[in-house]
């Protein structure tokens, strides 16, 4: 009897690990091509186009481990389910010590494996996540940056140029194929800058000069986001930037000039952060 049961278990084994295999191998690469690049944020920057990738090795990574879980839930549905009215409970299980070690192994090396895997994506580009006044992972070209400020306040975006003047603009418009150095600050809540398609978030706090690299890619536009929550017109905190191809940038830039410097002289300087400055806003 108890040799019965041994050689039934090892063919249900034998037999779920076989299904778990194929299936995993035909569904690895059908989640790698068609559903991992499908996944936002898009293309709009490097550091976006890196974070579809780490979406993309995650989810084939992912999948194995839940077919795992599927197939032996559905396995054990079809194949243990009580053929009486009567609830039988199965025989404890205790002590296989190849199992253990398998699982502790595996699961272990998968976790640590992701792990370095984000942490040297990280190290690479930034991630276009903010990283504070000094930026700890600086690409190697951050000489050549162009900087543009994002000034979050209830409730709209301003972009700040220091590179032209220090020109305050309500468009962010970028030239293509560029790193960039985004310097993310509030003048009043706590807002979060969030350009979806470049793949960039970021908190906008007062008193903070949050760094952000995003490295455009070509021309395109991007849907940009307050992503946190800052007050009654918070919904409204949203608009549409470019990324433009050089020449337009030039121009772009010039009539901004021309529209918004006058009123430049009514602006604090240029700064990394400002504060609220209630008593003069009062008087
Ligand atoms: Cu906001």
């Amino acid at each position: 009897m108890a040799t019965r049961t041994a050689t039934a278990d090892t063919a249900h084994g034998r037999r779920f690990v076989i299904a778990w295999l194929v299936l995993s191998a035909i569904a690895t690469p059908l989640v790698a091509i068609f559903l991992g690049p499908a996944i936002p944020p898009g293309n709009g920057s490097v550091q976006a186009t890196e974070q579809v990738f780490d979406n993309q090795v995650m989810v084939s990574v992912v999948t194995p481990v839940c077919v795992l879980v599927l197939l032996f839930l559905v396995y054990a549905l079809v194949s243990f389910r009580s053929r009486t009215q009567e609830i039988v409970d199965g025989p404890p299980l205790r002590g296989d010590a190849r199992i253990q070690v398998v699982w502790i192994v595996v699961t272990t090396l998968t976790v640590l494996g992701l792990a370095g895997f984000g942490t040297y994506g990280l190290l690479q580009t930034g991630a276009g996540g903010g990283q504070g006044p000094s930026a700890a992972f600086v690409p190697s070209d951050h000489a050549s940056a162009v900087d543009v400020q994002v000034i979050a306040q209830q409730w709209e975006f301003t972009y700040r140029y220091p590179t032209y003047g220090g020109v305050e603009t309500p468009h962010l418009v970028l030239p293509a194929n560029t790193l960039i150095r985004l310097h993310v600050t509030s003048l009043d809540a706590i807002h979060s800058f969030w350009a979806y398609q470049l793949g960039v978030k970021a908190d906008a706090n007062p008193g903070t000069d949050n760094v952000v690299y995003v490295t455009t890619k070509a021309p395109s536009s991007f849907d940009i986001h307050c992503a946190e929550l800052c007050g009654l017109w918070h919904g409204y905190m949203f608009d549409t930037g470019q990324v433009v191809d050089a020449a337009q940038f030039s121009s772009w830039v010039k009539r901004q000039q021309a529209y918004f410097g006058p009123v430049l002289r009514y602006l604090p300087a240029y700064s990394t952060t400002y504060l609220p400055d209630p008593q003069r806003r009062a008087g």
